[in-house]
């Protein structure tokens, strides 16, 4: 298994809803990092590229997404319709966010800062990268 979804308790009452993270709690390392995608076009994937080091969790807080995940051997593919569902992308697993509803929030939390040099933007470099 690549990842799995995970599903978090939702504190709401009558005023309406609420879900709190707490690194190393919902969210299994501390955060550094924030950043939301959303104004998605139909069509247009993002991601597809893998992570040295970089960890993240992903969320759709609003709207729907689907995040297919790839670690050189097998290929899963999530669905993040609601805002109490998230996925870890490890390190070293290819990663692509598709099929992006007009309406959504996905939020990413990451363990690293932004860094460039992290990425692997290229699949056949991913590839021999897990092979050494
Ligand atoms: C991921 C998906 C879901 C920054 O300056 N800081 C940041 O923290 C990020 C994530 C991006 N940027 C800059 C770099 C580019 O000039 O924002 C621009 C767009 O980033 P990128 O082309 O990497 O966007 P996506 O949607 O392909 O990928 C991003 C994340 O990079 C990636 O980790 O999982 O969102």
């Amino acid at each position: 298994m690549i990842s799995k979804l995970e599903k978090f308790k939702i504190l709401g009452d009558h005023r309406g809803q609420l879900i709190a993270l707490e690194a190393q709690r919902e969210i299994p390392f501390e955060m550094k990092r924030v950043f939301y995608i959303y104004g998605t076009q139909e069509g247009v994937p993002r991601g597809n590229h893998a992570h040295y080091k970089t960890k993240q969790f992903l969320i759709a807080v609003s709207g729907s997404c689907k995040v297919t995940l790839d670690n050189g051997m097998k290929k899963e593919t999530f669905v993040l319709d609601q805002p109490n569902i998230g996925l870890l992308q490890d390190a070293m697993i290819w990663g692509t966010m598709h099929d992006f509803s007009d309406d959504c929030v996905l939020l990413v939390l990451a363990d690293q800062y932004y860094d460039h040099d992290d990425y692997i933007r290229d699949y056949t470099q991913f590839i021999n990268e897990l092979a050494s």
